[in-house]
């Protein structure tokens, strides 16, 4: 039998095997760049793609993630910005609450319209505990969520944030500093999160060079999620993999 997504990433952080995730947005890709890119993961031992955005404006989900499944195993994982992001051929959902912030539509409210919608997609739910950190700049997640985010300085806000998730029965903890974010997350605030729950931890939002992949991880990140220095220099995905998957066991 297939392996759930959620037992493999139960399972890499038993094992202390850190994953490296490549994100896409429907938005910003065509066809040739997306076979450029499921090429260039696969070369580079990709483990996850990412598929959403905070905001997606065309209808190339259903397209995109179909492309992707025909040419590829490497298991889509969708990372929705709204309820209406859902594709029934991807492998999984990260099914988002938004802990970090205290707009009841983003942490249960959306959740109730689209409960028998997301049901009915037959998808592997996520359930995920999602922390916007702030990374130095208004990122659209931010702007969109009408939610503060947890200040960047503010490591045991953090961590009882996640937490607080875990407890609450959160599969996953997702700590985002945005897309773009021009600081991401620190290693100390990562390392207080890492070190306080037992789910994997997902880190991403801002993360530009391989060297920043793999202090993430060595500070207790499982999942390390790269979109827009991808998209700004490709070759990245080969060096952000390998240092992700050369941290020591
Ligand atoms: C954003 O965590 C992701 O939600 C990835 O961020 O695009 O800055 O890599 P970047």
């Amino acid at each position: 039998m297939k392996m759930t997504i959620y037992k493999s990433l139960e399972q890499r952080k038993k094992q202390g095997v850190k994953s490296f995730a490549v994100l896409i947005d429907p938005d910003k890709i065509n066809t040739p760049l997306l076979d450029e890119l499921i090429e260039l993961s696969l070369t580079a031992r990709v483990d996850y793609f990412l598929v959403g955005g905070s905001l997606v404006i065309s209808n190339h989900l259903d397209e995109c993630v179909q492309h992707i499944k025909k040419s590829c195993t490497i298991p889509v994982i969708l990372f929705p910005g709204s309820p209406s992001q859902i594709s029934k051929y991807a492998d999984g959902l990260l099914y988002l609450s938004l802990i970090s912030g205290r707009n009841p539509e983003l942490l249960i409210g959306q959740h109730v319209v689209s409960a028998p919608f997301v049901k009915q997609s037959g998808l592997e739910i996520l359930s995920t505990g999602y922390m916007v950190i702030d990374g130095g700049a208004p990122t659209t997640v931010s702007y969109i969520s009408n939610a503060s985010p947890v200040p960047a300085d503010k490591n045991e806000i953090a961590m009882c944030t996640a937490l607080a998730g875990e407890m609450l029965g959160m599969k996953l903890i997702y700590m985002d500093a945005g897309s773009g974010a021009k600081r991401p997350i620190t290693e100390s605030m990562i390392k207080i999160v890492a070190d306080h729950i037992e789910v994997p931890l997902i880190v991403g939002g801002g993360i530009a060079n391989p060297e920043k992949a793999y202090l993430n991880c060595k500070a207790g990140a499982d999942v390390i999620v790269v979109g827009n220095a991808i998209e700004k220099d490709e070759s990245l995905i080969k060096e952000m993999s390998d240092a992700v998957h050369s941290v020591p066991i």
